[in-house]
This record gives structure tokens, sequence and C-alpha cells, in this order.
């Protein structure tokens, strides 16, 4: 079993190797729910894509590539049951679909906009940009769970930068602690802006961080979306069965810059990038399921057409949405304005010219 090792080791927990071929035990899955895997893959790369494309037509803000990590984040999301908590990055997009999220309403996100019918049955918290500050809240989501005795488990995603924050420390240590039943889940994408992960820690694998708070913790290959479904679901079990929490860390890497904002190719070496290119997670699952004749030709361009349709839809449903108004993110800040925000947003609307005033305040 993955996540029941002491030491993690060195050698990440793999099924599928890079070449598509299974070197692990099989996962008791449907090819239905293979093909369901492959399809959102595939829609997550299409849809970093396309926001891309936006964002460099003036449409879209800042958006963080997912090229590359669509094993480690449609596969970490699948196991989760409905009433599971979901606390994401925005690296995490793929992970946030996958468990329900309209992409319209992320789309409009992508416009700027808190969206104003983010769906709180879903139970995905919205995305953080602050670094590692999603991992408390995930372990609070869990201890609230646990305290009225519901069968919930709450996982928490990071990168592999913030786990230099105190914000990830302080909240593995209380989930040892007290044995919160969370999941707390690295995506080592290999960088962290421009930061290297050699200069993030020197511990030899971010799942070794683990061992010094006393939670169970597995390596594994996040390029393989058996393992990477595999471990998150058994330690997904493990939690909701009161064995407390588990840390994973899942090795891959971010292909492309940084986000809109950023070019990698100012500090990353390109033969690295091309290293990772050969280990791409999508020809790997898609190398698996054409040997076993579970996915012809056809059917792998039928995907590719109904994903780039359902985002094309997504577009459209979400450029028809109002813009928000611009002061309406004080809405979000308390439930009741104090005196000093108050003065804050009459100082804001003294900047925002009358054709910007009429936008919806939800
Ligand atoms: C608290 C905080 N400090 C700094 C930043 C600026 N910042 C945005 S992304 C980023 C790097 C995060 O790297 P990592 O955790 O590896 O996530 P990745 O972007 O690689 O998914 C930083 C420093 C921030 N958003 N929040
Ligand atoms: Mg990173």
């Amino acid at each position: 079993m993955a996540i029941h090792q002491i030491d993690p080791g060195l050698v990440p927990f793999q099924i599928l190797d890079p070449e598509g071929n299974l070197v692990g035990e099989m996962p008791a899955l449907s090819p239905e729910r293979l093909l369901y895997f492959y399809r959102m893959m595939r829609l997550a790369r299409a849809f970093s894509d396309r926001i891309i494309a936006l964002q460099r037509q003036g449409r879209a803000t800042t958006f963080g590539s997912l090229t590359g990590q669509e094993a480690a984040t449609v596969g970490l999301a699948a196991p989760l049951q409905p009433q599971d908590w979901l606390a994401t990055s925005y690296r995490e997009i793929a992970s946030l679909i996958v468990k329900g999220v309209p992409l319209s309403t992320l789309v409009y996100s992508f416009r700027g906009y808190t969206p104003p019918n983010w769906p709180a049955e879903t139970r995905c918290l919205p995305y953080q940009i602050v670094i590692g500050t999603q991992i408390p809240h995930a372990v609070g989501l869990a201890m609230a769970a646990k305290i009225v005795g519901d069968p919930v488990v709450a996982v928490g995603v990071c990168g592999d930068g913030a786990t230099s924050e105190g914000d990830f420390n302080e909240a593995l240590n209380f989930a040892g602690v007290f044995r919160a039943p969370v999941v707390i889940i690295v995506q080592n994408n290999g960088w962290a802006i421009s930061v290297p992960r050699h200069r993030q820690s020197a511990a030899p694998t971010l799942a070794a961080r683990g061992i010094g708070f006393g939670v169970p913790s597995a390596l594994v290959d996040g390029n393989d979306i058996l393992a990477v479904y595999e471990t998150v679901r058994q330690a997904v079990e493990r939690a909701r069965a009161g064995d407390g929490p588990t840390l994973i860390e899942l090795l891959t890497y971010r292909l492309g810059s940084h986000t809109t904002a950023d070019d990698a190719n100012r500090y990353r070496d390109p033969a690295e990038v091309e290293a990772w290119r050969a280990r791409d997670p999508i020809a790997r699952l898609q190398k698996f399921l054409r040997r076993r004749d579970l996915l012809s030709e056809e059917q792998d361009e039928e995907i590719g057409a109904s994903v780039l349709a359902e985002i094309d839809a997504a577009v459209r449903e979400a450029e028809a949405m109002p813009p928000m108004a611009p002061d309406s993110f004080f809405d979000y800040v308390s439930a009741s304005l104090p005196p000093r925000l108050q003065e804050q947003r009459a100082e804001l609307l003294r900047f925002v010219t009358p054709s910007q005033q009429p936008g919806e305040r939800h």
C-alpha cells in the first residue's frame, strides 16, 4: 500500500509507466470511468489553452497554465464523495471541474469577477491565490466534520512553494495532533514561479516533511493518473475511517509558464522542459487505453471536438453575464462593513468613472 509506509522513500509510487505500460496493480475502475478520466484531462488542457488565448485578447485576467498537471488534478478529485470538501489553489482548476464547478462559473472568475453563483453545494472553496492559506482551511473543515461526527473528509491542495509557508506547517502540525480527517496534497510541479524545487527545502522529498509531524505520507508519480487516484482514494478512506491525516506529494511538472504574466524561458533550461514533455500525463493514459482497445482513433477525435464545444458554450455563457460593480468585493469581506472599510469603499468609488458604476451588485 502506498500510503502506510513510514519512510516515503525516494521512488515515487507508479501504476502506469511513461509508455502507458501497467507496472503496478490495476485499481478497480470500469472502462467508462477510465474514459471519463481521459476526457477530463483533455478538457483541462483545452480549458487552460482557451483562457490563455482569451487573456491574450484582453478577455481574461492573469491565468496560471494547467498544462502537464492534468493527471494530478483530475486524479486527486476523482475519489472524493459529494459531501467531501476541496480547498485548492489556482493550479487545481481541473479538480474543481471534476467536483462539479461549472466551466462558465470558472470562465466568469477569469474575467476578474467573484462569481455570485459559486456552487456551494459542490463543497469546493473558491480557489485560493494567497499561497498556502487553503491548507488551514481544509484542516478546519475536517475538524468541524469530526467534531459534529459527519463522515466527511477535507482535501487541501497546494504547490511545492507553499510548503515553505507557515500556514502549511501549522496546518500539518494541527492535523497530526488532532487526527483531522484531512488529506493534504502537494502538487510538486518543480517550480514556484522562478524558484526551483531544490531551493525550496533541503528535505529529500516534500512527502518526507510528514514524518516530522507524525503524519503518514506518500510520494507518487503525479503524471500517472492511476497512481494518483489510487493513493488519494486510500488516503480518503483512511481519513473517513477515523485513522487521521495523510500527506501526499504528487511529482509532476509545470510545462507552461507560471502565469500569463511570466516567461519561463528566462529562467528554465529548455532541456528540462523537453524531458518532462516526454512524460506527458495525457499521452500516458492515451497509450494505455489505445493498447487495451478502450479508445479508438475516432473516439479520441470525438472527445477532442466535444471538449472544445463545451468550452465554447461556457465562454459564451460567461461573456453574456453582466460585469460586477467595481466595489462589489467589499460585499464579501464581512457580514457588515466596519467604518474603515466603508471609507475605503467610498474612496474607491471616487475613482470609478460613471460608466463603470451601473454594474451588477450581487
Ligand atoms: C502569501 C503569498 N506570497 C506570495 C505570493 C506570490 N506568488 C504567487 S504564486 C507563487 C509561487 C507559488 O509556487 P507553488 O506553491 O509551487 O505553486 P505553483 O504556482 O507552482 O502551482 C508566489 C510566490 C502569493 N500569491 N501569496
Ligand atoms: Mg510549484
